[in-house]
């Protein structure tokens, strides 16, 4: 044993530091945590098993070889390692492989990874830093020695035996609905379970089925998904029907907005004052929560257009861009109207001209349609004013009726903002980014008022229909301690929940509107349009159910597998009765759960099948 550390110093210590460093990210950033015993063993071991066959390669190696695999090893699962730290700190998530796809996103990212960035980061490489020095100083301190195989047969033998072991051990613990994992992709049980690294050889796994999917989908797969939606689609009102026959449809995606700010103050002053006017005479939905992935604004889009949920890894825009779908720009092109979208962004953002002609948007007015300087920017460009200011002018040109998308964009993350722009002050919060929140937020608000008044002027108000939405969270859980304190309340699972809904507003002038609590989210809003502009349901394909049904049932399902109806919430593996807010057995939930699985199952089956190529949906 002396022996084997004497002449294999290198590669013990890569371990050990590599395993401690995953243990403390996965404990305090990804907050995992275990349940009994057997799950923290499991926890504990899980990263070994990844490393000891990774670098059971390297012992095959010569020295000098060997030295910098390990090296490199060692540097790369670091590298890993703190981009997930770092992604988690905004995301509450896990980077998984499609998002690499993404990378061209990332260049627009930087005002915001920077500002996740911490000093003290550089622990996370601290090792690095010594291993550099000494393999250029004083290698001969890193002793490392080759093993032959056929020498070695035990030596490997029993690194490869720990390894299955470790691997062995998470199999005793079977979750108790595994469906969570493969369905909703419950990443945070996937880490607790095989370890940050092994999750990635399951990520390619399922990468790999799912690109096979759509090669090996049928045409059959239709039977069970029909019964599915038959059992669960309300009817739609049928006062409204056609209510907003041949209207404009004006959608605005408010960038980041949570529902907390509504009718909300910060040091006296109203957050939302146009918001909170318009809501007055316009249909709210106070329980209207965000069901993206991390495909984020694009997921909200997706869920708008098509009401289906977007997909549990990467976006959706991205990784399904080809397929067919029944979408709303297709359907209102296909009645006469002129589609479009305006975002000042570059327009391949999240893949956006690919996807947008595929949906059926004529036109796409991105970044290069504005007049965008140094003066009317912040944080991630043109500021949102400016931005509905300069697209009135093509608004004027469209040709009626029209169906056109906002995405607005100051209200983003980091939430930057120059002091002239402030039409409130910043809150004196603990966290940065929620005091910041505050001022980004009213500033959208009030983009929103002058645009409206624009529509006024240019006479197109009254003919047309507003939906106003939260695309997503705004202020990650990493800020949920100031949260709590700017709210009086403490953030417990539950109530993390419910800051999970943002605001959905539609305005038909001339209607009265009201508050309507039906519990929904984004996959409800394309049936509710369509039956206010009175069109058919048939054939499109579609999860949701018109927010007006007379028989609505009150349910959401998020991303993440937490199920939010009348009767109980179900989140963090415990089951909550809704009114009072107390823990119930977690048998209560089980229906709406097994039913939220099925529901983000045949949804992603859909897509990754690409099935609605199978149906006949000319007639659309
Ligand atoms: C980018 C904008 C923001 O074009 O939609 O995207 P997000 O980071 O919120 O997903
Ligand atoms: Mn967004």
């Amino acid at each position: 044993m002396k022996e084997f550390i004497k002449n294999h110093r290198f590669v013990l210590i890569c371990l050990l530091t590599l395993w401690v460093k995953t243990f403390i990210v996965s404990t305090f950033i990804f907050q995992v945590s275990t349940a009994d015993m057997l799950e923290t063993v499991i926890f504990i071991l899980n990263p070994l098993s990844f490393i000891l066959i990774l670098f059971s390669f390297g012992l095959l190696m010569k020295p000098g070889v060997q030295r910098w695999y390990l090296f490199i090893c060692t540097l790369l699962l670091s590298i890993v390692l703190y981009s997930n730290a770092v992604y988690f700190r905004e995301f509450t998530d896990i980077i998984t492989l499609p998002m690499l796809v993404m990378g061209g996103n990332a260049g627009d990212l930087s005002t915001s990874v920077f500002e996740l960035i911490q000093w003290y980061d550089v622990l996370f490489f601290l090792d690095i830093l010594v291993f550099a020095v000494l393999l250029w100083k004083k290698p001969a301190l890193l002793t490392v020695t080759q093993l032959p195989l056929r020498k070695n047969k035990k030596v490997y033998g029993g690194l490869i035996g720990a390894a299955l072991v470790v691997i062995g051990l998470s199999q005793l613990d079977q979750p108790e609905n595994p469906e969570t994992m493969t369905h909703t992709f419950d990443r945070e049980g996937l880490i607790q379970r095989y370890g940050l690294y092994n999750f990635y050889v399951y990520d390619a796994v399922i990468h790999t089925r799912t690109a096979a999917q759509a090669i090996f989908s049928e045409e059959d797969e239709w039977n069970d998904i029909n019964e599915h939606r038959a059992a669960y689609r309300a009817l739609p009102n049928s006062e409204m029907h056609g209510i907003a026959r041949d209207k404009n449809v004006v959608v605005i995606s408010l960038e980041s907005i949570e529902s907390f700010v509504i009718g909300e103050t910060a040091g006296g002053e109203e957050i939302t004052p146009y918001l909170n006017e318009l809501i007055e005479e316009s249909y709210y939905f106070p329980n209207f929560y965000d069901q993206t992935g991390q495909g984020k604004t694009s997921d909200a889009e997706f869920m708008i257009n098509n009401s289906l949920y977007p997909v549990g890894r990467g976006a959706v825009f991205h990784t399904h861009s080809e397929n067919e779908y029944t979408s709303l720009p297709n359907t209102l092109r296909r009645a006469g109207y002129e589609t479009v979208s305006f975002h000042a962004n570059d327009r391949t953002f999240y893949n956006r001209d690919v996807m947008y002609e595929n949906l059926g948007y004529d036109y796409y007015y991105s970044g290069s349609y504005f007049d965008i300087t140094e003066e009317n920017s912040v944080g991630w460009g043109l500021k949102d004013i400016d931005f509905f200011r300069q697209s009135m002018d093509y608004v004027e040109e469209l040709s009626e009726p029209f169906y056109a998308t906002f995405l607005t964009l100051t209200n983003h993350f980091p939430y930057e903002l120059d002091e002239e722009d402030h039409f409130i002050d910043p809150l004196d919060s603990e966290s940065e980014i929620l005091s910041r929140y505050i001022p980004t937020v009213r500033y959208t608000d009030e983009a929103v008022r002058l645009f409206m008044e624009d529509m006024k002027e240019a006479g197109l108000y009254e003919d047309t229909v507003f939906v106003m939405y939260g695309d997503h969270y705004g202020i990650a859980e990493s800020h949920n301690d100031a949260m709590g304190e700017f709210l009086g309340k403490d953030i417990d699972p539950y109530e993390n929940v419910q800051l999970a809904r943002v605001p959905l507003i539609i305005h038909i002038p001339g209607q009265e509107g009201e508050e309507v609590e039906t519990i929904s989210g984004k996959v409800d809003v394309m049936p509710t349009l369509l039956n206010l502009l009175g069109i058919p349901e048939h054939p499109r394909v579609m999860f949701g159910s018109d927010l007006f049904a007379q028989f609505r049932e009150n349910f959401v399902v998020l991303r993440n597998g937490d199920i939010v109806t009348d009767e109980y919430m179900y989140t963090a593996n415990t089951c909550y009765e809704r009114g009072s807010k107390q823990i119930v057995h977690e048998e209560a939930c089980s229906p709406i759960r097994d039913r939220g699985e099925w529901e983000l199952f045949y949804s992603d089956s859909i897509i990754f099948g690409d099935l609605i190529r199978f149906r006949d949906v000319d007639d659309m």
